[in-house]
């Protein structure tokens, strides 16, 4: 059984809910295991078709627990050891994933919407390139994935300036496939991974494999080149600050250094 996310299956559909909402489902290392070993499963199990992730409550994922963080940590073998095994089992999966964004996909939340091959999005949803707020780089392939999305200018934007981005907003920009109202939430999602489960599965599979040879090999040298990054924005007395501030819930002053 599982402690930080639900795990069910229904109509060949395998639905997986990151269920700390307290911490707007925040990720901590057991929701890290717990997620890859639920996508692992669902990978694996013929009776699934299609999976479908969401958040319980208010949010879909703030990203890494800021209570859980050492200031002494390695932020780049912690993603080696925690984030990328389960990002990669994502990457892996040849069934179609969908994430549900029902609140806000903050951090490292709004990066594992974004490895997902669908998005579809609560008009109450939002995502926020939280990062800079707390003085590091984007990670577990964000900049990656989000530039092959929106492109380069945009993704700059949306990084840097770290602005909330709405649902009308998302989708305009091609970060949402739909929107959807919050009395139909349900019923679309459920009928949109019900749909993907029921299409000829081996082609899905063929085109996610595609897709996947196209951009496989600068992923890795890319995850190397951002583990070494965010191992330095970890270092800074900015990403302090910016612990800090949060946790005292105050504007955060940022020294450059
Ligand atoms: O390699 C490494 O490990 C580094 C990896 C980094 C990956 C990252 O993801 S870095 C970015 C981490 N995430 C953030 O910086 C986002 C922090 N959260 C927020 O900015 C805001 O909470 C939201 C914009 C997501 C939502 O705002 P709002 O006003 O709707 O909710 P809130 O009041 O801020 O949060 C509600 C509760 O959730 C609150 O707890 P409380 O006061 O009710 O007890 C808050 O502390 C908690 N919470 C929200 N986000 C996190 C969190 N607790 C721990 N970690 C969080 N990320």
């Amino acid at each position: 059984m599982y402690e930080t996310i639900k795990y069910y299956v229904k109509n060949n559909v395998a639905w997986i809910v990151l269920n700390r909402p307290d911490k707007l489902n925040a990720f901590n290392a057991k929701m890290n295991e717990e997620l890859k070993a639920a996508f692992k499963t669902a990978s694996s199990s013929e009776e699934v078709h299609s999976i479908l992730l969401t958040g319980e409550g208010r949010a879909f994922c703030s990203g890494q627990d800021l209570t859980e963080v050492d200031a002494q940590m390695d932020y780049g073998n912690l993603l080696r050891e925690s984030y990328y095994p389960m990002l990669r089992q994502i990457s892996l999966c040849e069934k179609p994933i969908v994430a549900a964004v029902n609140g806000v996909a903050a951090g490292a939340g709004f990066s594992l919407a974004l490895a997902c091959d669908f998005r579809l999005i609560s008009e109450k949803g939002s995502y926020l390139n939280a990062f800079i707020h707390v003085g590091l780089v984007p990670d577990c392939g964000n900049l990656y994935y989000l530039s092959q999305l929106i492109g380069v200018a945009k993704t700059l934007e949306l990084s840097i300036l770290g602005e909330k981005v709405s649902a009308q907003q998302a989708f305009n920009l091609g970060l949402a496939n739909k929107i959807i109202e919050v009395q139909e939430w349900e019923d679309q999602l459920t009928y949109f991974a019900e749909h993907l489960a029921s299409l000829p599965s081996k082609a899905v599979a063929l085109i996610k494999c595609s897709m996947k040879a196209i951009t496989e090999m600068p992923l890795e040298e890319y995850l190397e080149f951002e583990a070494q990054s965010q191992r330095i924005a970890g270092q800074t007395n900015d990403h302090l600050e910016g612990i800090e501030a949060f946790l005292e819930k105050r504007k955060p002053v940022f020294s450059g250094k």
